[in-house]
C-alpha cells in the first residue's frame, strides 16, 4: 500500500436478468459487479470480468434500488464515501464467493461486446480496489495472459466450471494505437517478453510498466466518441461521461 490515496473509477457491470438461483433474493433490484479501474478510457475493449474464485464477496445495498457485488472491505470504504443505503454502514444482502460469480452474464458500459462473463483470475488481490476487475486484453498484460490461459487450457476451464462459450468467442478488441506496440499493445509486449502464463509475475510487472506508461503518454484512441484524440486527453472526458450518465462512480482508498 502506498501513502498516496489511489482514486479508482468503479465501472458498474450490470447483471443480466433472469438472475441465477443464488441471486433470486435480489430480483427486482439493479445488481452490478463493481469493477475498479485506473483506465476508464479502455472500457470499449472489455471481453470479460475477473473475480478470485476463493475470494469472499458480498452483495451490498448502495441505495434503495442498486446493489453492488464486491469485497467486504471495499463495501466498508464505499459506505464512508456516501455509497451505502445505510450511512457509514455496509448493508450486505447476500454473502458470496468468487465461484458463485463465475459465468454471470454482464452488460458493461461502453463495451463493444454486448454481453460479457465473469471469469476466474488467480492473481486478484482482495485488499485492493473492489476485488472485481474488468478485463481489457488489448491493453492490460494481466488480462491478456489470464484470458490466454483460459483459452489455451481446457483443464483450467473445467477446474472452475467455465463454459467454452464464455471464453472462446471473445477476441481482443483493438482500441488504442501505441507507437511501436501497435493496437494490441498488451499482446505485443507479452510476446516480446516471452511471458508464458498469468503466473509469470515478475515479467508481468515489467510488462505492465511498459504498456501503462507508453499507452497513457503516447497512445491515441482509435474507437469511440474520442477516436483520433490522445489517450491523455480522452481519459478525463470518457471518465466524466461515465460518471455523469451514472454508469460509474469514484472510489478512493
Ligand atoms: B486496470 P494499481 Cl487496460 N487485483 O484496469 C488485481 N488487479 C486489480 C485489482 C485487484 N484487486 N483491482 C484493480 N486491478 C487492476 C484496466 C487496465 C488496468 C488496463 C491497463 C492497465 C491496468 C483493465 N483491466 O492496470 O495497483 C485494474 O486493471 C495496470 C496498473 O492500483 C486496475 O486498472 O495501480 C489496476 O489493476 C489498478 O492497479
Amino acid at each position: 500500500e502506498g501513502v498516496q490515496p489511489q482514486e479508482y473509477t468503479i465501472i458498474k457491470m450490470e447483471l443480466v436478468a433472469p438472475f441465477p438461483e443464488k441471486f433470486k433474493a435480489l430480483e427486482g433490484k439493479k445488481v452490478f459487479l463493481a469493477a475498479a479501474t485506473l483506465r476508464p478510457e479502455t472500457m470499449y475493449g472489455q471481453t470479460n470480468a475477473w473475480v478470485l474464485p476463493d475470494g469472499k464477496y458480498g452483495a451490498f445495498e448502495i441505495n434503495d434500488s442498486e446493489v453492488f457485488v464486491l469485497a467486504h472491505r471495499a463495501a466498508l470504504n464505499l459506505a464512508y464515501q456516501n455509497h451505502s443505503r445505510v450511512p457509514e454502514k455496509p448493508s450486505c444482502l447476500l454473502e458470496l464467493t468468487g465461484r458463485d460469480l463465475i459465468g454471470l452474464p454482464l452488460k458493461s458500459p461502453l463495451s463493444f461486446n454486448e454481453v460479457i462473463y465473469a471469469l476466474p483470475m488467480l492473481s486478484i488481490l482482495m485488499d485492493k480496489g473492489t476485488g472485481v476487475v474488468t478485463s481489457v486484453p488489448s491493453d492490460a498484460p494481466d488480462d491478456y495472459m489470464a484470458l490466454h490461459d483460459l483459452k489455451a487450457k481446457p483443464a483450467l476451464r473445467e477446474k472452475y466450471g467455465v463454459k467454452d462459450e464464455w471464453v472462446l468467442p471473445f477476441e481482443i478488441v483493438p482500441i488504442i494505437e501505441v507507437p511501436q506496440f501497435g493496437n494490441k499493445c498488451a499482446e505485443t509486449v507479452c510476446l516480446q517478453m516471452k511471458i508464458v502464463s498469468q503466473n509469470d509475475k515478475e515479467k508481468l510487472v515489467e510488462a505492465k510498466k511498459q504498456t501503462y506508461l507508453k499507452g497513457f503518454t503516447e497512445g491515441t484512441m482509435i474507437v469511440g466518441e474520442f477516436a483520433g484524440r490522445r489517450v491523455q486527453e480522452a481519459k478525463p472526458l470518457i471518465r466524466n461521461k461515465l460518471l455523469e450518465t451514472g454508469q460509474a462512480i469514484i472510489y478512493s482508498e
